[in-house]
């Protein structure tokens, strides 16, 4: 197949084209390489030493001979430019990646929050408009995120994106349906994603757009069998107080000695996926794609659940690296359950990596290996949730 990859330097990105060109499809990758730009605005950069998309796209063609499309173009702003790539490329299906997808980055200012609607929304429904003037029979897999579900306790498991429901009708009757799953988003981030829920499902009923939207839990580890194959093909390796997400900065935090920050009590239960699995399970979705006429497609892309707690201490019982229970940074519920249907993925053929086997310590060996490239000043959270008005600050 042809895939497009929008985002494809990114953390998810960037090994998703490589394993789909492993794989035999022709992969071109579109990115704006906002994501390095943000590098430099947060002066916080990825542990590993990853490379210009030029050198990566050549040490891929030297290692394996395949080739990788390479074409800088943002999204959001340059509607007419990727129409022009939808044309000029003709793909089966495009991967939509390109996204700002760190929710203490949305967090930051008035700033930040308007950046991230501003580039999300346009970059998703550029995506769909561009699809539908193109005239072309595109299959979009999105990355979405299990956060648009929120956080609540509900006492049963989350749904693939669709809650049955039961309506009494005028004569009393009770009328079966189907709804999106509510959306309850923890931050500017997850409500764009939120958002993006309802584009998908217009352009599908409207244009017969086919979606597959895979509501992704929070990804860890950093390397994937074709990123090991050459060191300038290593993924990124976010650390930092904004993008670093909870697992990786633990394992990376013990590696060089700096206490784990567990946000209040740790009580906060959220999904998994390992980035082998996320690559897996979105190639999965690019071929098996849904008949023209479905309704939008949603897989919740997660693997299992752990309370943040619980991964601190398996962490530090590994390494013996001490925990340190900080101030919440966040407004959030302090304890939730979370109980996840995947059988979709399953189905297709999803065997989970889980945290059970010695990923952890691979993920501990990349973090030791590039641990002189931390600046543990760009550790901490320093992005608050709540504004002046509402803390009475
Ligand atoms: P990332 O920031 O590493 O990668 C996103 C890529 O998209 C970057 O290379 C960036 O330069 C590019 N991009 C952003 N806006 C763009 C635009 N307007 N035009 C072109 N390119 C643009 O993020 P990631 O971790 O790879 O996440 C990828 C997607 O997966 C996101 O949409 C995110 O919401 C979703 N997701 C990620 C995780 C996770 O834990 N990393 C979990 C669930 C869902
Ligand atoms: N947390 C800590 N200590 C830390 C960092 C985080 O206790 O040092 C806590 C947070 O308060 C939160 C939980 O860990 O309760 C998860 O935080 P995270 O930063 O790992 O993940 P999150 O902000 O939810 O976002 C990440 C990705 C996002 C994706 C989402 C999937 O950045 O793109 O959509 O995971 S999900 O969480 O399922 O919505």
């Amino acid at each position: 197949m042809r895939v497009l990859v929008l985002g494809g330097d990114g953390f998810c990105g960037w090994p998703t084209s490589l394993h789909l060109s492993a794989n035999g499809h022709d992969v071109m990758i579109a990115d704006n390489l906002s994501r390095r730009r943000i590098d430099d605005e947060l002066d916080a950069h990825s542990l590993t030493p990853i490379r210009t998309i030029d050198e990566r796209c050549s040490a891929w063609r030297e290692s394996t001979g395949r080739e990788l499309h390479f074409r800088r173009i943002d999204a959001a702003q340059d509607y007419d430019g990727l129409l022009e790539l939808l044309t000029d490329y003709q793909p089966d299906a495009v991967i939509h990646f390109a996204e700002q997808r760190a929710a203490p980055y949305s967090m930051k200012s008035s700033v930040h929050k308007r950046y991230t609607v501003d580039n999300n929304l346009n970059a998703t429904h550029n995506l769909l408009a561009a699809i539908s003037e193109s005239g072309q029979d595109i299959h979009v897999v999105h990355l979405g995120t299990m956060g648009v579900y929120g956080y609540g306790t509900s006492g049963t498991a989350i749904p693939e994106g669709y809650l049955p429901i039961k309506i009494e009708a005028a004569d009393g009757s009770m009328i079966d349906q189907e709804i999106l799953h509510p959306t309850n988003p923890g931050s500017v981030y997850h409500m764009t994603k939120a958002q993006d829920q309802l584009f998908f499902a217009f352009y599908n009923k409207n244009d017969a757009i086919r979606v597959t939207d895979l509501h992704q839990g929070i990804v860890w580890g950093t390397q994937t069998v074709e990123t090991e194959l050459d060191e300038r093909l290593i993924n990124r390796f976010d650390y930092d107080g904004d993008y670093g997400t909870v697992l990786n900065r633990f394992i990376m935090q013990a590696a060089i000695g700096y206490p784990l920050t567990v946000h209040g009590t740790g009580g906060q239960t959220r999904a998994f996926i390992h980035i082998r699995d996320t690559v897996r399970c979105i190639r999965l979705a690019v071929e098996n794609p849904p008949p023209r006429g479905e309704r939008v497609r949603i897989f919740n892309q997660m693997t299992e659940t752990h309370r943040v707690a619980e991964l601190a201490e398996l962490v530090a019982g590994q390494t013996g690296a001490e925990i340190d229970y900080v101030d919440n940074p966040r407004a959030e519920a302090p304890e939730n359950e979370l109980m996840v249907v995947n059988r979709h993925l399953r189905e297709l053929g999803l065997v989970p990596t889980t945290l059970a086997g010695n990923l952890l310590d691979e993920v501990h060996e990349i973090a030791h290996k590039y641990a002189d490239r931390c600046d543990t000043s760009k550790i901490p959270c320093r992005s608050l949730w709540r504004s002046a008005a509402t803390t009475g600050v």
